[in-house]
């Protein structure tokens, strides 16, 4: 730890610099699983730039993931929470207002959807495997906005991770993409629920990147190079670049900004094939 805030001193962006764009600012990061998470890339640019940092962990497999990541960023706060559960809300949710008596950025980077909805036809979707998908994947933003609310009490910023499935049919995706729209459609309620508490809401809608939610799924690699074969820019966006986004969005260059979904995708939305 030492030698890391030597190291960033040298290259100016250690999160102990007064001088960083989110010096003392306090952020909640939900659903970070591993050191490919795109939550965790969006948190190692928030303590770049001097963000105080909390973190959730879902059970004890990935506990063991998410806690040394946490403390080699100085997390203050690393405490369980599966989002389906109001009373593990409530509970972190009052671990960060005992802890910092307020709340500056909220990221939601949390999705699930039972393995087998993620093939074969959406037609067969179940009851149940469509509620847990929109339980954890959309209605856990709300739930999660509506604890951050009275925390942000000098306005803050809310950001959640979303995907094209969303808007246009990709084949499997099938009930996440259902959950992501009606994510999609929940940032623009909750932004103007949160417009007058001065707290923006929004979304990064990302193209393919291998993470962990990503591992299993059939033809992904296909995915990722058609992406960089017929993408605008020719290229794959990493979780670095989500990063860049999230940084950007959450802070200064984020102002007036809300409600919105940005595309992150070399441009892939763009295009009709
Ligand atoms: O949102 C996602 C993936 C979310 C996800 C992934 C899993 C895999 C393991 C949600 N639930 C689960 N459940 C599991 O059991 N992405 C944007 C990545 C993704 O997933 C796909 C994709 C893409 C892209 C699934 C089918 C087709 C394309």
């Amino acid at each position: 730890m030492q030698q890391e805030k030597a190291v960033n001193a040298d290259k100016g962006v250690s999160g102990n610099l007064s001088g960083g764009i989110f010096t003392g600012k306090k952020a909640l990061i939900l659903g970070v699983a591993n050191e490919r998470s795109l939550g965790w890339a969006i948190a190692r640019k928030l303590h770049e730039g001097g963000a105080r940092l909390a973190f959730n962990y879902l059970g004890d497999a990935l506990e063991r993931r998410v806690r040394p990541l946490a403390e080699s960023v100085g997390a203050e706060l690393i405490h369980p929470c599966d989002v389906s559960d109001d009373a593990q809300i409530d509970a972190i949710f009052e671990q960060v207002a005992q802890k910092w008596g307020g709340l500056d950025i909220l990221v939601h980077s949390v999705a699930f959807a039972n393995r087998e909805d993620l093939e074969g036809r959406f037609l067969n979707t179940s009851r149940d495997g469509f509620r847990v998908a929109m339980d954890i994947s959309a209605y856990s933003l709300v739930a999660t906005a509506r604890r951050a609310e009275p925390l942000m009490k000098n306005g803050g910023t809310i950001l959640t991770l979303s995907y094209y499935g969303a808007e246009k049919v990709v084949p499997n995706y099938n009930v996440m993409g259902v959950a992501k729209a009606a994510l999609e459609a929940s940032v623009r309620y909750l932004a103007y629920d949160l417009g007058p508490s001065k707290i923006r809401v929004n979304a990064i809608s990302a193209g393919p990147v291998k993470t962990l939610a990503a591992a299993g799924i059939r033809n992904f690699r296909t995915m990722l190079a058609a992406a960089e074969e017929k993408t605008p820019l020719r290229e794959n966006i990493s979780a670095e670049d989500v990063g860049e986004m999230g940084a950007f969005l959450c802070g200064p260059g984020g102002l007036h900004v809300t409600g919105s979904t940005l595309y992150l995708d070399s441009g892939a939305h763009i295009m009709a094939v």
